[in-house]
C-alpha cells in the first residue's frame, strides 16, 4: 500500500451492525420481518404508502438510539489522515459514517434523513415522522417519499461512483453480502482497473471469491487493525 494510494471503499450494513442498526439478511434482520416487496419497491410503497412510511419512520427514528462504532470512527480517521484519495460508498441508509467524522459520504441507496419530492425531485431535510401526502415544499405537490433507492430504481451517482472505482488502487468492501447489485458487482469493476481488492466480513460474502484479501471477523475490529496498518500508527 502506497502512502498516495487512492482507496475506494463499499460499506453495507454489518459495518453498522455492532452500533445496534439490524441487518437485512441475518435471520432476525429487517427482511425476516417485513417482505422486500412490501417495503423497499415503488409498487409496494404505491400499494400500501402508509406501511412503507411507516417502515422508514421506524428505521430513522432507531437513529437516536445508535451511535458510530470504531469502524466508523477509523474510516474517518483514514480519509482525514491519508495522503491519497479515500472514498466511502455506502448502501446503508443510516447516518452513522457522517457522526463517525466522515465528510463526504456517497449514499448510493439514499438516506433517511432526507425526503424526496415524486413530483418535482425536490430533496429536504426530512422530518422525523412522514406521512403519506406530505406536501413538497418547493411545489407544494402533496407527493413527499423517502428519499430510498428502492428495487428496481437506479442508485444514485452511478457514473461518479464506476469513475472512482475505475481508478482505485485498493478496493475494499465492508459488511456487505454481496447479494444487491449493482454495488455486489463493484469489486469486479475495481479489480478490472487493477486494484487490489479486500474483503472484511465475518464470513465469505456471495462475491467472497472476487476479492483476492479476506479479513475476517467484527468490523468494529478489522477496520480499526487495517486503518493503523495504513497509517503506519
Ligand atoms: C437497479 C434501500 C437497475 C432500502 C436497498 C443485476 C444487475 C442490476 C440489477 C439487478 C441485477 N440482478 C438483480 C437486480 C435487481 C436488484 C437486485 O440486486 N436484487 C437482488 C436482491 C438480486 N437491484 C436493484 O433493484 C437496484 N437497482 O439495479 O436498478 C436499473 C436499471 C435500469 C433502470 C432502473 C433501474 C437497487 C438496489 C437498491 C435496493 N435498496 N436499500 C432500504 O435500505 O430499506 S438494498 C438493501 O440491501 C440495503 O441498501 C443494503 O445495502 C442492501 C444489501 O444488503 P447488505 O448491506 O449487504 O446487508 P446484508 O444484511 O445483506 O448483509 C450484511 C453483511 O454484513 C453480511 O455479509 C454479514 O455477514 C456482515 N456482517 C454482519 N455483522 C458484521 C458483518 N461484517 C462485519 N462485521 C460485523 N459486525
Amino acid at each position: 500500500m502506497a502512502s498516495s494510494d487512492k482507496i475506494v471503499i463499499l460499506t453495507g450494513a454489518g459495518i453498522s451492525a455492532e452500533s445496534g442498526i439490524e441487518t437485512f439478511r441475518a435471520e432476525d434482520g429487517l427482511w425476516a420481518q417485513h417482505r422486500v416487496e412490501d417495503v423497499a419497491t415503488p409498487e409496494g410503497f404505491a400499494r400500501d404508502p402508509e406501511l412503507v412510511v411507516n417502515f422508514y419512520n421506524a428505521r430513522r427514528a432507531q437513529l437516536a438510539d445508535v451511535v458510530p462504532n470504531p469502524a466508523h470512527k477509523a474510516l474517518a480517521r483514514l480519509e482525514a489522515a491519508h495522503q491519497g484519495e479515500v472514498v466511502v460508498i455506502t448502501q446503508n441508509v443510516d447516518d452513522l459514517h457522517e457522526r463517525g467524522g466522515m465528510k463526504k459520504v456517497w449514499h448510493m441507496h439514499g438516506e433517511l434523513n432526507s425526503a424526496l419530492c415524486a413530483a418535482c425531485d425536490h430533496r429536504w431535510a426530512a422530518p422525523l415522522v412522514m406521512a403519506p401526502g406530505d406536501a413538497c415544499p418547493s411545489c407544494h405537490a402533496p407527493a413527499a417519499r423517502p428519499d430510498i433507492v428502492w428495487f428496481g430504481e437506479m442508485p444514485y451517482d452511478m457514473d461518479a461512483l464506476f469513475a472512482h472505482l475505475g481508478a482505485a488502487d485498493v478496493f475494499a468492501a465492508i459488511g456487505t453480502s454481496g447479494n444487491v447489485y449493482p454495488a455486489a458487482g463493484f469489486v469486479a469493476e475495481a479489480r478490472r482497473a487493477g486494484a487490489h481488492t479486500i474483503e472484511f466480513n465475518l464470513e465469505r460474502s456471495a462475491v467472497g471469491s472476487q476479492f483476492q484479501e479476506h479479513r475476517t471477523g467484527p468490523a468494529g475490529q478489522t477496520v480499526p487493525a487495517w486503518v493503523d496498518e495504513i497509517l503506519g500508527s
